[in-house]
């Protein structure tokens, strides 16, 4: 288990302490999840705001932090002799509280007592929304409150710390999200050298999680290997490949600490892009570079989804699929016929990073409402940026039949979309090139390598 130095989680949990201020936090780690049966379990991952606290990859702890005496406590158990017949030696749960500068360790069982004192002396207890049953379960038992509570009593003042800490990434943090970056290019490069006629997208992804695992991580995410990159969150694998067509791979890797890498390419299997494949292909790079030279510490990334919309109107506009005022375009959401989802995402410890936390704690402000407008609704990130955030810039074409066909049979934005001209392409399927960048001073900082992207370097990198 690589873990910071303990200072690193000592000094955050002083902050998360000072910020909530008062009472006592939860926070539960995750345990294993079984698949089919209780020993035969997912690949296990532990709680990204668990691991920020308390940088522990192991099932069966839970933690406590009092904001006013300032100490935290790390509850777990020491391994049985049956537990260490099956699975090996296994640290005290004192070491692993060594490890992460926690003086302070009990058995899992003694929270219930810590809790219950702390009900009996009224004080405020911060947990979290949770996301696992067996934590709904956990909450509402320890503290005496229904399922529903348990799911929906989350203390938005912990929240709200922990955002304070985890949206700015520290330089420690920014390498190793590089590295699981890098990891992700060295996947991407694989899969373009790879792909050929004949073979099926689950081939592709199989190849991706090779490389992942070699380097003692996992996927960040279930990866896309589509031919249907129009269908956004694709992950069926079982198409074969043939000549000339697309292939969508959205894929990252973690690093083994947890760090998130989220890299799309799109590249014609067999043979270098058809004519209509470079418009398309060149119209989504356009975009993709105006919205990265668009970032910069105070621009809202709102701001930043609409510039590289505008710049796709324009392209799409140039291929008489959309007609009129581009700024009327843009601002109508008639775009979003094309581009469908937000401009990118946080990513840290989550390939979306603190989803969990809720979309309008982490990605907006309060002073900011979220859009109702098809397109811009699935925006995840729209706050102002930051020094230290990091984030994904993923702009697309995806051409959607049945998207076409409500519109259309709605004379949804006549005026906007030339729908005679765009049925000629229903069948073209979607395009998404996706880079990860940390917000700097100047501007903005590539994160990994640089893997191909632009039409020349993908076409001299795949197999033909
Ligand atoms: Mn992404």
């Amino acid at each position: 288990m690589r873990l910071f130095n303990s200072k690193t989680y000592i000094q955050r949990r002083e902050q998360l302490a000072q910020d909530v201020n008062e009472g006592i936090i939860i926070l539960l780690g995750n345990n294993e999840a079984p698949m089919n049966y209780k020993d035969n379990t997912y690949p296990y991952r532990q709680d990204s705001t668990f691991l920020y606290f308390f940088g522990l990859s192991k099932a069966g702890l839970a933690a406590t932090i009092d904001c006013e005496s300032n100490e935290s406590v790390l509850y777990g158990d020491d391994p049985t002799i049956d537990e260490i017949v099956w699975t090996g030696p296994q640290k005290s749960i004192d070491e692993h509280g060594e490890m992460i500068g926690v003086k302070m360790t009990r058995s899992f069982q003694s929270i219930y007592d810590i809790i219950k004192q702390a009900i009996d002396r009224k004080r405020t207890i911060h947990f979290l929304n949770p996301y696992r049953d067996d934590q709904v379960i956990l909450l509402a038992d320890l503290l005496s409150i229904s399922i529903d509570a348990a799911k929906k009593s989350f203390s938005l003042s912990l929240i709200k710390g922990i955002v304070n800490q985890r949206l700015l990434k520290s330089d420690e943090e920014i390498m190793e999200i590089e590295k699981g970056v890098n990891i992700s290019g060295e996947m991407h490069l694989a899969a373009m050298k790879m792909a050929k006629p004949g073979m099926k997208e689950q081939d592709v992804a199989s190849k991706l999680l090779e490389v992942a695992t070699s380097y003692g991580g996992y996927y960040s995410f279930p990866p896309i290997v589509t031919i249907n990159g129009e269908t956004l969150h694709n992950h069926y694998h079982g198409n074969t490949l043939k000549k000339g067509d697309l292939l969508l791979v959205d894929s990252g890797a973690e690093t083994d600490m947890g760090y998130a890498g989220d890299l799309t390419r799109t590249f014609p299997i067999g043979q270098k892009f058809t004519d209509i494949q470079k418009d398309f292909y060149q119209i989504v790079l356009n975009a993709h570079q105006t919205a990265v030279e668009a970032l910069k510490p105070g621009i809202e990334f709102r701001d930043v989804h609409l510039i590289a919309s505008k710049k796709l109107s324009e392209g799409l506009k140039d291929l008489n699929l959309l007609k009129g005022k581009v700024d009327e375009i843009v601002e109508t959401g008639a775009y979003a016929m094309f581009f469908q989802c937000g401009l990118g995402h946080l990513m840290g410890l989550d390939v979306h990073d603190m989803e969990n936390l809720g979309e309008q704690n982490v990605g907006y402000t309060p002073d900011m409402i979220k859009s109702t407008q098809f397109g811009l609704k699935s925006l995840r990130l729209s706050r102002k940026l930051e020094t230290g955030m990091v984030l994904t810039v993923e702009p697309g074409i995806y051409i959607i039949p049945s998207l076409i066909d409500l519109w259309k049979a709605d004379k949804k934005y006549e005026e906007f979309i030339n729908y005679s001209e765009l049925e000629k392409f229903r069948s073209f399927g979607g395009i998404r090139i996706e880079e990860d960048f940390v917000i700097t001073e100047g501007g903005s900082k590539l994160l990994g390598n640089e893997i191909p992207k632009t039409i020349a370097d993908v076409e001299n990198t795949i197999s033909i």
